[in-house]
């Protein structure tokens, strides 16, 4: 199928600005030629253009909620006509405030075609606070309780259906930096996590089976990719990095594993901030975790990949 490049530069849910440089390093670093170097046919829909990072303090525990809104539903629009054209999308972001609009449009997406989704989100970070427990009141730290149907009716809303995504069908992998408040209420809610501790004891092969655990061929699976996900010397361009993540290896088996299931059908790769990059590092190694997760393989065939329990 055909992949659609979509960038959205902004940060306006960050309070460390700079995301909004994302897309154009992910392009200087040949994200498009990349994915057409084995065989997608890639169109690159150029960058959404939106309101300005007015870089306000938080009003009401959030920060920037109007110019947030806006971006998200300029996001949804046309990521949700990108899947219904049959293309897969990949957000180009700015900061992962965004994947409320990308995963919205997706939710009703499925919703239309009756596919069940799986939503893998890799992060150091839960994202999963609101206005009433948010330390920050920045929007990147609350995208998944937003869909979840925890935020602001202008986010919450943007599938057409409150709430976008049941929390079961959210598995987030790479946690090591959650705050008082959204450990509590991801623990209320159950969402699936599998933090470093668990990824330490287990290993990325039994996690990320685990995590896939359940998916049918009808499945529709998203990946939401924050950069940050990744240890901060693999991945220094990030607003927020988080000391103790996954190595380069480790990072690259769990998008492999994703890709072998051939059920990707839409991805956000995001919070690359190139102003603390280093030499654009972090836009090539997102570049590479993307071939990955599109199908590159090192070889042609792997007679003996150990999927079997
Ligand atoms: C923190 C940071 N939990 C907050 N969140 C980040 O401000 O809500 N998410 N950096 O990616
Ligand atoms: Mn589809
Ligand atoms: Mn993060
Ligand atoms: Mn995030």
């Amino acid at each position: 199928s055909a992949v659609s490049l979509i960038g959205a530069p902004t940060d306006v849910g960050a309070s460390v600005i700079g995301a909004r440089l994302g897309p154009g390093a992910l392009r200087v670093a040949g994200v498009a030629d990349a994915i057409a170097a084995f065989g997608h046919e890639v169109r690159d829909l150029g960058d959404l253009e939106g309101p300005d990072n007015p870089l306000r303090p938080p009003v009401a525990g959030y920060r920037h909620l109007a110019e947030v809104s806006e971006w998200n539903r300029l996001v949804h629009d046309v990521y949700f006509s990108e899947l219904e054209g049959g293309h897969l999308p990949i957000l180009l972001g700015g900061d992962h405030c965004l994947a409320i609009g990308s995963i919205s449009a997706v939710a009703r997406h499925c919703r239309g075609t009756e596919r069940p989704l799986r939503v893998l989100w890799f992060d150091a970070h839960a994202d999963f606070n609101t206005a009433a427990i948010t330390p920050s009141g920045n929007l990147h730290g609350m995208p998944v309780a937003c869909l979840t149907g925890h935020g602001p009716d202008e986010l919450t809303g943007l599938s057409g259906t409150t709430p976008a995504i049941s929390a079961d069908v959210v598995r987030q992998v790479g946690l090591r930096s959650v705050d008082a408040g959204e450990k509590r209420l991801l623990h209320d809610i159950g969402v699936e996590c599998f933090d470093m501790r668990y990824l330490d004891e287990m290993g990325f092969r039994k996690t990320m089976r685990r995590a896939l655990r359940g998916l049918t061929p009808e499945h529709h699976v998203h990946v939401s990719l924050d950069l940050d996900f990744l240890d901060p010397h693999v991945a220094p361009g990030v607003g927020t990095p988080v000391i103790g993540g996954p190595t380069y290896r480790e990072a690259q088996l769990a998008m492999e594993m994703v890709a072998d299931t051939g059920l990707l059908r839409s991805i956000d790769i995001v919070e690359l901030n190139p102003a603390v990059d280093v030499r654009n590092a972090t836009a090539e190694v997102a570049v590479e975790l993307l071939d990955s997760l599109l199908g590159k393989s090192t070889l042609l065939r792997v007679h003996d990949r150990p999927t079997a329990e």
